[in-house]
């Protein structure tokens, strides 16, 4: 019997790619080097000298179909791009938001380039989009070191309304969508109901559509991923992590970085090695499970040389041994 989730359970690899304003600053902040994609939060910047990094987004050197080529060779079936990361900007031309790449010089619409040559290539795009959002007025609560910005005003249903307009702009403009990946749902704003409604509702636009666990609450990782429960999402997220052993009957995958940083981070130089990376793959594909790799690009478009390498290695690798 054919469901949704067979060409998911047969993709087995996946490209992460965790991209956005949080790549220029790659890491670096006023003498402190471990920062990434959460900069904004670890690095205590506040919303308006964030913003600044707008007038900074060019990445020239973009290629969606570069991007798109080293996923295919390495053996990848499938991409996830965050369409949007915690910091709330999107890769995308939003009409819902101005805090969004048309708001750059760059003024590229990066998801459509990119959907134009998955669909090429015949690669899915899959989009992670954060439920949690240090921009938007409306998202609450404020990070606990923002200590001046104003909640007067701020209604959290006004935010879901807000993402949701965004979500049916993403499931409306680029295809068909492979994935909607969630993430940052752990925050006390955010319910059980909510994810069971916005589940629901990205099933409406898109019927055949995968949702991860993130959707709900209490299924970071592994957790919850058995039986018991009343959660929602179709697949389970272990987080740099490989299960000791299959699931029967549970669909998962596993997401891991190449060094230790998500995004971008110029001075993380503790890079896996391309076998231990094919050992992951193997690892999880014989566990019943997908792996999720993530790239950081940096903030001109290109990937890390380090990350090309490890790619062309692994794609080496399938040729050799890969089912394809
Ligand atoms: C989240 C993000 O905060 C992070 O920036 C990155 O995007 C990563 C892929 O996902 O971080 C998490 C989310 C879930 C767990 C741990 C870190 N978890 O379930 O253990």
């Amino acid at each position: 019997e054919e469901t949704r989730m067979d060409w998911w359970r047969d993709a087995r690899f996946g490209m992460f790619i965790h991209w956005g304003l949080y790549s220029i600053p790659a890491g670096e902040w006023k003498g402190t080097t471990n920062h990434a994609e959460w900069i904004r939060t670890t690095a205590e910047i506040s919303l308006e000298e964030y913003d600044q990094f707008l007038d900074d987004f060019n990445p020239v050197e973009f290629d969606a179909e570069a991007w798109v080529k080293m996923a295919k060779d390495a053996g990848m079936k499938y991409i996830t791009i965050t369409s949007k990361h915690h910091d709330g900007f999107g890769l995308y031309d939003s009409k819902t938001s101005d805090f969004d790449v048309m708001a750059t010089p760059f003024k590229r619409d990066i998801l459509k380039e990119l959907a134009d040559a998955c669909e090429k290539a015949g690669i899915k795009l899959c989009f992670y989009h954060s439920i949690m959002d240090w921009h938007h007025p409306d998202y609450l609560p404020r990070r606990g070191w923002e200590k001046n910005r104003s909640t007067e005003g701020a209604e959290f249903p006004r935010y879901v309304d807000y993402m949701k307009n965004q979500l049916k702009e993403l499931l409306t403009n680029y295809g068909e969508i492979g994935v909607l990946w969630f993430d940052g749902e752990w925050e006390d704003t955010w319910t059980h109901e909510e994810g069971v409604e916005l589940y629901d509702y990205i099933r409406s636009l898109q019927p055949n559509i995968i949702i991860n666990n993130r959707v709900d609450k209490g299924r970071q990782g592994m957790q919850g991923l058995t039986a018991e429960g009343n959660f929602v999402g179709d697949f389970g997220t272990p987080e740099q992590e490989i299960p000791d052993t299959g699931l029967p009957g549970i669909d998962w995958e596993s997401c891991m970085t190449m060094n230790d940083h998500w995004g971008y981070n110029k001075n993380d130089d503790n890079w896996k090695s391309s076998e231990e990376l094919i050992q992951n793959l193997v690892d999880i594909a014989s566990k019943g499970g997908n792996f999720l790799l993530n790239i950081g690009p940096k903030a001109d478009g290109t990937f890390p040389q380090e990350s090309i390498e490890r790619l062309a290695a692994i794609g080496n690798w399938m040729n050799v041994n890969g089912a394809s």
